[in-house]
């Protein structure tokens, strides 16, 4: 494959590493061409390397915006070896074939991380000479190997010291992997760009996601799965929670804690706990103190949250940890742990606790994607903060005081249930659940049937969408209901209205639907 003195050119900017594989290409009789920084560094470490601009004979010019891009070097890269006429051009204009490169990009993403950063730094570290030679490496991946990833510098250095060269299907994969890499670093500038534009509607969409945990396995145990984080991870997320105790999150406790995150944050002003399963609240509670808040959460369906994910916005103390511990539970998520109730919470082996950072529960998370066979939906999240003073009373009766702060910590419940979602609930707890139906009074009837007893006067119904008939109003009357908060907008609102004024109910209509499938 091209001259007989093979070489290769190095151009890093993260130099982890470097010297030992450079080191053991130069054993391998390579000669090694490099860049400014590089050369210095490997120069320091006793080896020999040829610049750059003695290849080229042109200087690094514009602060080093142009070192590599040039004939010298890219003709040496992509001459196909086996093309009689490709070789001879070479010759020619004696330029060298280069069989090996290996670079790392301008360190773009940590540039962005870093707060406060300057549109210019950030323009500046977009790198344009690296990615050249990686791409153009990798097409010709017939004859030249490329390596980016400091994780591949000892399988390479092992097959060309065992072999004499790497092997073809070693060059495609990492071929591959640079067409990846340069696809996410350029994915990435242009979310940046982008966001400083401010364009919605984009024709393209580029979302970037670093591999963060390959999972057991995914829904099933005969699935596979993978979990991906944003390429700039967001802080108010299960994925940035920081494990304390118990096994590895599976595919549905990722699910299930995210879940809990979304409605624990609706939660912020008292000591809140939501108890979620199957990505429905089972029990939500909220009290004077975190304790009473979980006995609240607990005693909403004290069978169903047996296995439950358990979110708290309050660092548990020894009192709720002696309770949760109790019962088994799949996950404990809070803003921290006191020592002792660390300590009573980790003696069960299998219960998952973590800790976040609730400093950034308002963080804005705008967008989310859902995937779909042969596509992805993506939408801003439902982060409505619903207002009271919006609210219109339709109704004769009129909701007190109580009844409109009890209404809205059942719309918070209800906004975090499948559709179609019914939850009944007083100032203090959820009292019955209703979700995911197909038919709305199927919902109201299961939240009112575990309601059961604990309905007395202070219980209102949310519904997370409007009723579509009289029939859920009616069914909530009969059974002691006395409030309801529904977003109205059906063309037979009149008919609710009627049966809530027959029982005596005060009834909202917020304007705002709660959909969640
Ligand atoms: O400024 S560039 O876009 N123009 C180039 O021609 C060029 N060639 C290599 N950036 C360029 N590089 C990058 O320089 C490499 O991708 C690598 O990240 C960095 C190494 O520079 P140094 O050896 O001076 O530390």
């Amino acid at each position: 494959r091209g001259n007989k003195v093979k070489r290769a050119l190095v151009s890093v900017s993260d130099k982890t590493n470097l010297v030992p594989f450079v080191k053991g290409l130069v054993e391998n009789h390579y000669e090694i061409i490099s860049t400014g920084g590089t050369k210095k560094k490997l120069d320091e470490a006793g080896i020999k390397t040829i610049s750059v601009e003695e290849i080229t004979g042109f200087p690094e010019i514009l602060d080093g915006r142009v070192k590599t891009l040039n004939p010298y070097i890219h003709g040496g890269l992509l001459a196909e070896r086996d093309k009689p006429e490709h070789m001879k051009t070479l010759e020619k204009l004696n330029i060298h074939t280069i069989d090996l490169v290996c670079v790392n990009l301008y360190p773009f993403k940590q540039t962005i991380e870093k707060p406060n950063v300057e549109l210019a730094d950030a323009i500046e570290n977009i790198d344009i000479g690296g990615p050249s030679l990686l791409r153009a490496a990798s097409k010709n991946y017939a004859s030249v190997t490329v390596v980016t990833d400091q994780a591949d510098y000892d399988r390479v250095l092992k097959e060309i010291t065992e072999n004499g060269d790497t092997n073809l299907k070693t060059r495609a994969e990492l071929a591959a992997k640079v067409f990846r890499t340069t696809a996410a670093y350029d994915a990435l500038i242009a979310e940046y760009l982008t966001k400083q534009t401010g364009l919605e509607d984009l024709e393209k969409l580029t979302l970037t996601y670093d591999l963060k945990q390959k999972m057991r396995y995914g829904e099933n145990s005969h699935q596979k799965a993978w979990l991906y984080e944003d390429a700039l991870p967001k802080k108010f997320s299960v994925l940035q929670a920081e494990q304390l105790h118990g096994k590895k999150l599976s595919y549905n406790n990722i699910k299930d804690a995210d879940e809990a995150l979304r409605a624990i944050r609706e939660f912020q002003a008292e000591p809140t706990v939501v108890a979620m399963k199957h990505m429905n609240p089972c029990g939500i509670g909220r009290g004077k103190t975190l304790e009473e808040a979980w006995d609240r959460a607990y005693e909403a369906d004290s069978i169903s949250i047996f296995g439950g994910v358990i979110a708290l916005n309050r660092q548990v103390d020894l009192a709720t940890a002696k309770k949760m511990h109790k019962i088994f539970l799949e996950i404990v998520i809070a803003p921290g742990f006191d020592d002792d109730a660390l300590a009573v919470l980790e003696k069960k082996k299998n219960i998952r606790l973590l800790q976040l950072d609730f400093s950034h529960e308002n963080e804005p998370v705008r967008y989310e994607t859902v995937s779909v066979m042969g596509g992805l939906l993506m939408q801003e999240q439902d982060v409505l903060n619903e207002n009271v003073a919006d609210w219109k009373c339709v109704t004769d009766v009129k909701p007190t005081e109580q009844q409109l702060k009890t209404m809205m910590f059942a719309l918070k419940a209800v906004k975090h249930t499948k559709s179609n979602a019914i939850v009944v609930a007083n100032n203090e707890r959820t009292l019955g659940v209703g979700a995911g139906q197909p038919n709305r009074i199927d919902s109201a009837k299961i939240a009112v049937k575990h309601a059961g007893e604990a309905i007395d006067n202070t219980a209102v119904m949310s519904s997370d969408a409007f009723f579509p008939f009289g029939d859920c109003v009616e069914y909530a009357g009969k059974h002691g209901i006395k409030a309801i908060v529904q977003p109205g907008g059906s063309v037979r609102d009149q008919e609710s209205i009627e049966s809530a004024n027959k029982y005596g109910i005060a009834m909202v209509f917020t304007g705002y639907r709660h959909f969640r499938h």
